[in-house]
C-alpha cells in the first residue's frame, strides 16, 4: 500500500459496516460474517469483547479465521483496540475509544493501516483527525444494549452538529441503528452505519445485510448532509 487510504474510499467502507465478537452472535461467528459478506458488508470490525469474551489462542485462532473470510472476499477487516494483534494478524486496520492509547501514537505502530477513532464531541472529533483518524465512529445515536460502558445516547444531533461545525472526514455513526434508522443517520450526515445487534441477532444475516445496505446506497449518504 503506498500511503493512507483516500477520503472516497473510505466511505464506501463505512457504508454497512458490521462490528461483532463471540459473545454478540447468535450463531458460529464465523457463519455470521460469512453470510455478512455474502450480503454484501463493506467492512468488519472484530471487537471481541464483553462477558464470556474470548482470550489467548481461541481468540486470536477466531481473529485469523473471520480475517480470512474478510481476505476472500476483498473486504478490510479491522481490529478493535487491539493494536498488538492488528499487527500480529496484519489487519487492514484498527478502531480506537477515547479511553485507549492515544490515536497519534496508535497511528505512528499502524503506519498507513486503517485507523477509525470513536468521537463523542466536536473537540474529540478535531483531536482525532490532527491525530490521524481515518474515520470517525459517532454514537451511541440511539440507546444500545451491545456496549454496557456506552456513553449517554446523542441522537443524530451530533452528526448534524459536526457536518455544520465542518468536520468532513468520512464518519460511521453507531449504536441501535436498525433499517428503520437508517434514513435519519444518513440524513444528519453519516457516510454510513455500524451495527452490532440488527445483524447479529437475527437468524436472516444476509437478509438484514442486504437490507440495509440498499437503504444506505439508495440514500447516498452525502447529498443528505449536503442538502441539509
Ligand atoms: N459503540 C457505541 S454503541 C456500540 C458501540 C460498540 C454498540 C453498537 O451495537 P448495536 O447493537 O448496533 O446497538
Ligand atoms: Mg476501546
Amino acid at each position: 500500500m503506498s500511503g493512507r487510504i483516500l477520503p472516497e474510499m473510505m466511505r464506501q467502507h463505512l457504508q454497512m459496516y458490521l462490528v461483532l465478537g463471540s459473545v454478540n452472535c447468535l450463531a458460529e461467528p464465523s457463519w455470521v460474517v460469512q453470510e455478512a459478506l455474502a450480503g454484501g458488508t463493506t467492512m468488519i470490525q472484530f471487537r471481541e469483547k464483553g462477558h464470556g469474551a474470548l482470550r489467548g489462542a481461541p481468540m486470536f485462532e477466531l481473529a485469523r479465521q473471520l480475517q480470512d473470510l474478510c481476505r476472500q472476499a476483498g473486504v478490510p477487516f479491522i481490529v478493535n483496540d487491539d493494536v498488538e494483534l492488528a499487527l500480529e494478524l496484519d489487519a487492514d486496520g484498527v478502531h480506537i475509544g477515547q479511553d485507549d492509547e492515544s490515536a497519534d501514537s496508535v497511528r505512528e505502530r499502524l503506519g498507513n493501516r486503517i485507523l477509525g477513532v470513536s468521537a463523542h464531541t466536536i473537540e474529540e472529533a478535531r483531536q482525532a483527525i490532527l491525530q490521524g483518524a481515518d474515520y470517525l465512529g459517532v454514537g451511541p445515536i440511539y440507546p444500545t444494549l451491545s456496549k454496557d460502558d456506552a456513553h449517554a445516547v446523542q441522537g443524530t444531533a451530533i452528526l448534524h452538529e459536526m457536518r455544520k461545525a465542518g468536520i468532513d472526514v468520512p464518519i460511521v455513526g453507531i449504536g441501535g441503528i436498525t433499517v428503520d434508522r437508517v434514513e435519519e443517520v444518513a440524513r444528519a450526515g453519516a457516510d454510513g452505519v455500524a451495527v452490532i445487534s440488527a445483524v447479529t441477532q437475527t437468524e436472516q444475516v444476509r437478509g438484514a445485510v442486504e437490507e440495509l445496505k440498499r437503504k444506505i446506497v439508495f440514500l447516498d449518504f452525502r447529498m443528505g448532509y449536503r442538502n441539509t
